[in-house]
């Protein structure tokens, strides 16, 4: 394969981020969206579906760490987690580190997600797909949450972008959902996209989440191949306290885990929730 061949990331109309395909290693169409896994020089191997790039191997421990440890720290005392999506495990691997979890189910659509994931990105999940504490259920997490009986100290929508199949994992329904399946105290996050070019989403989930949680907002962090700026994490709780731990709180909870991190640190947790001006006037 020629080194000139180029991927063009086609989520945004207007501007495309561009890598080079240094080697294609898969690509199929699955029954629920196309596939693609190749290598870049920069970024190592690079996960896409449906034209977007989803995680990379050099990049993806921001993301999974700020998506697993702000909540996990937050909540302080979490035992029970609920992952929507997230076939690559990278989530999975960071809550599996928490050995106060005691059990962890996770609803992914694709099994071609798990499977090739395991393949070719298995630093991803690192072996945490073998956790005797891991329910793996592959189905339908917008189902999932309309009818579990189960309950979860922390939910984690690690889902693709609202357009597609994902869509429904952005609407009212199956937020309420997931508050009804959230313990007294827990706490929802989810990906929301790139808050300067998806601002709008932003806007569209905060009306959303408003009105069933009694403190929503967003918390920041910049991932480089989410091109754009930074990457916004939605928050949901009914404790508008959970969002403020104080900092000594989180120091000590952070050295109680004894993990090892690559880009979380008390610090940054609390950072993450200072917003733009832009974003603070959208009143979300
Ligand atoms: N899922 C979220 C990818 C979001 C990409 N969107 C964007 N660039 N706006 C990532 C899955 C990682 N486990």
């Amino acid at each position: 394969m020629p080194a000139s061949e180029r991927f063009t990331e086609t989520l945004y109309s207007a501007y495309g981020q561009t890598l080079s395909v240094d080697e294609k290693l898969y690509e199929e169409r699955s029954e629920h969206q196309h596939l693609l896994i190749f290598r870049n020089a920069l970024f190592g191997t690079v996960l896409v579906l449906d034209g977007v790039v989803q995680t990379t191997e050099k990049d993806e421990f921001i993301y999974h760490e700020m998506m697993t440890h702000v909540p996990l720290l937050a909540h302080g005392a979490a035992r029970r987690v609920l992952i929507i999506g997230g076939g690559d495990g990278g989530i999975l691997r960071e809550v599996c580190k928490h050995r106060n979890v005691e059990h962890i189910t996770q609803v992914e659509i694709d099994p071609a997600v798990v499977e090739l994931s395991k393949q070719y990105l298995p630093k991803h999940s690192n072996g945490a797909f073998d956790d005797p504490r891991l329910n793996l259920i592959i189905g339908d997490g917008y189902r999932f949450v309309q009818e579990t009986d189960e309950r979860f100290d922390v939910i984690i929508s690690d889902s693709t972008d609202p357009e597609g199949p994902a869509q429904v994992l952005f609407s009212s329904p199956f937020y309420s959902g997931c508050k009804r399946s959230l313990r007294p105290g827990g706490i929802f996050v989810a990906q929301n996209g790139v808050a300067f070019m998806q601002t709008d989403e932003l806007l569209t989930s905060a009306q959303r989440l408003g009105p069933l949680f009694a403190d929503c907002s967003f918390y920041l962090a910049a991932v480089p191949t989410y091109a754009g700026g930074q990457m916004a994490f939605a928050w949901a709780s009914d404790d508008a306290k959970l969002r403020q731990v104080d900092i000594d709180t989180l120091v000590k909870r952070w050295r109680e885990t004894a993990i090892k991190s690559c880009y979380y640190t008390p610090e940054i947790h609390r950072a993450s929730f200072a917003l733009p001006q832009y974003l603070r006037d959208l009143q979300l």
